[in-house]
C-alpha cells in the first residue's frame, strides 16, 4: 500500500512528464503569412524539474512540500547546440531573484527539458543582486558570450528607498554553456545600461556592442534609443562613443524606449535585427517586437525599417507579472532557413513563432515604413487598394472585398 508521500510524488511526476512531452502544434489559423504561432508556451515555471523545487527525502519533507518556488521562466537567449535547440532562460524564483538555466529541445518547438543544474554565474568585482535577460553570441573569436543585465541597489538611494537600482551590462563567456568565465562589466558613459548585445563579428578589429543608454532604471530619459559602439577589449570592455542607430520616435511603438533583442542574423541583404519597442498607454507600458535591417558594411546604417510591430501580445500572452509585454532576446536561424523567434510574454513564460529567412526578408523589405501621421497611414492603405484594383480589375476576383460590393439589408 502506497503512503501519501509516494502517491503525491507519483502524481507530481506524471503531471510534469505530461507537460514536458506535450506536442506543440502550430495554431490552426490562417495567420498573417509572416510567421506561425504555436498552441502552447515552450517553457513555463512548471517545466522546471521537480528535483529543483522539492526535497524528495520523505524524512526531511514528509508533506512533500515545495521548498523553492519558481515564479516564472521567461526572456531566454537561444542558440543551436549540435542538433539541439537550446534556451538559456531567465528563471525567477518566488523570492524575485533570477538566475540562468539551460533547457534543450530536439525540434525547437516542444519537449524542452532543463539541464540538471542551473548555471552558477561567477560574480564580478561588484556582486550582483539580480541577473537576467541573457543574449548569446557565438563570436568569431571562438567563444560563446553571454551578455546580460546585472542589477544592484543604487548606492546613492536615499535612506528608506529600497527600490532604486542600477542596471549594468554583465559579460561572461563559455565553451560548453556549463562553466562560465565572468569578465568585467561593460563601461559606457551612460549611468545605466540594459539590453546590450554583442555583435558576432569583429568590426575594424574591435568588439562591437549594441547598447541602450538610459538615465534611470526604468526610464530611458535622454537615452535616445538603440546605440552602437566599439571596444578594443572584451575582458575590460569600454565603449567610449555610442551612436544611436535606432532612435525612439514620437507616437510610434517605441516612443518610450526600445532595446535590441538577440544578436543580429547575417543575411544576403543585410543584418536582420529584432528589437522590442515600448509605448505608453493609460494602462501602463506596452512592449511589442519589431524588425529592422542594417547595412552589411556600415552597421550603423539602417536600410529597412518596416512600420509598426511584427509581434504583439495575444490571448494569455497579455497577462502576467508585468502585463502587455512581449520581450525577445533569443532566436535561431537553422540550417534549413527556418527562423525560431523565442519570446517571453508578460514576464511570465516563453513562446516561439517560426518563420523563414526568406519570409522575414520579404517582410523587412516590402512592409511600408511608418509615415508618422494618420494621413500617411491612410495613403499607404489607399495605395495597396489601388494596386489591387489595377491587378484585379473592376470585376474583382474571388474573395476580393471591394469588388464583392457590400450588400445592404
Ligand atoms: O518588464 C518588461 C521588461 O522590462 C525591462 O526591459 P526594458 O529595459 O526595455 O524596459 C527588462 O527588465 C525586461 O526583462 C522585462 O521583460
Amino acid at each position: 500500500m502506497k503512503n501519501s508521500f509516494s502517491k503525491r510524488l507519483e502524481k507530481l511526476n506524471s503531471k510534469h512528464k505530461d507537460l514536458i512531452r506535450r506536442p506543440n502544434e502550430p495554431v490552426a489559423d490562417v495567420g498573417n503569412g509572416i510567421y506561425d504561432r504555436y498552441t502552447y508556451p515552450v517553457l513555463t515555471a512548471a517545466h522546471t524539474p521537480l528535483y529543483w523545487r522539492y526535497d524528495l527525502n520523505e524524512q526531511r519533507n514528509p508533506h512533500l512540500m515545495e521548498r523553492f518556488g519558481i515564479n516564472a521562466v521567461f526572456n531566454a537567449g537561444a542558440m543551436k547546440w549540435g542538433d539541439r535547440y537550446v534556451l538559456v532562460a531567465r528563471v525567477e524564483g518566488a523570492d524575485r531573484k533570477s538566475f540562468f538555466a539551460v533547457a534543450e529541445s530536439p525540434n525547437g518547438i516542444d519537449n524542452f527539458q532543463f539541464w540538471e543544474f542551473p548555471i552558477q554565474m561567477p560574480e564580478g568585482d561588484e556582486p550582483d543582486t539580480n541577473i537576467y535577460d541573457m543574449r548569446l553570441t557565438s563570436h568569431e573569436d571562438g567563444w560563446i558570450y553571454g551578455i546580460f543585465c546585472a542589477e544592484r541597489k543604487d548606492p546613492h538611494a536615499p535612506p528608506g528607498d529600497e527600490s532604486s537600482a542600477i542596471a549594468q551590462c554583465g559579460i561572461a563567456r563559455t565553451k560548453d554553456l556549463k562553466d562560465w568565465e565572468r569578465l568585467a562589466d561593460l563601461q559606457t558613459a551612460s549611468p545605466q545600461q540594459r539590453n546590450v548585445v554583442l555583435h558576432p563579428e569583429f568590426v575594424n578589429g574591435k568588439y562591437a556592442f549594441y547598447t541602450r543608454p538610459q538615465d534611470g532604471f526604468i526610464n530611458a530619459g535622454s537615452g535616445g534609443g538603440v546605440g552602437f559602439g566599439l571596444s578594443a577589449s572584451i575582458t575590460h570592455a569600454v565603449v567610449e562613443q555610442e551612436t544611436i542607430i535606432d532612435p525612439r520616435v514620437y507616437h510610434t511603438i517605441n516612443e518610450s524606449k526600445n532595446g535590441l533583442g538577440p544578436a543580429p542574423i547575417r543575411t544576403r541583404l543585410g543584418w536582420l535585427h529584432l528589437a522590442h519597442g515600448v509605448r505608453n498607454t493609460a494602462a501602463g507600458l506596452r512592449y511589442t517586437l519589431y524588425l529592422f535591417m542594417t547595412d552589411l558594411k556600415d552597421l550603423t546604417k539602417v536600410i529597412h525599417r518596416p512600420g509598426g510591430y511584427l509581434l504583439a501580445p495575444e490571448g494569455e500572452e497579455r497577462v502576467g507579472d508585468v502585463s502587455n509585454v512581449l520581450f525577445s532576446n533569443g532566436w535561431i536561424a537553422d540550417e534549413e532557413g527556418t527562423v525560431f523567434i523565442y519570446y517571453g510574454s508578460s514576464d511570465t513564460r516563453m513562446h516561439v513563432v517560426t518563420s523563414t529567412i526568406d519570409k522575414l526578408l520579404d517582410y523587412v523589405v516590402n512592409t511600408p515604413p511608418d509615415g508618422h501621421t494618420s494621413a500617411a497611414s491612410a495613403n499607404t492603405v489607399r495605395k495597396i487598394i489601388q494596386n489591387n484594383k489595377n491587378h484585379l480589375g473592376e470585376a474583382g476576383g474571388v474573395g476580393s472585398p471591394k469588388l464583392a460590393k457590400p450588400s445592404l439589408p
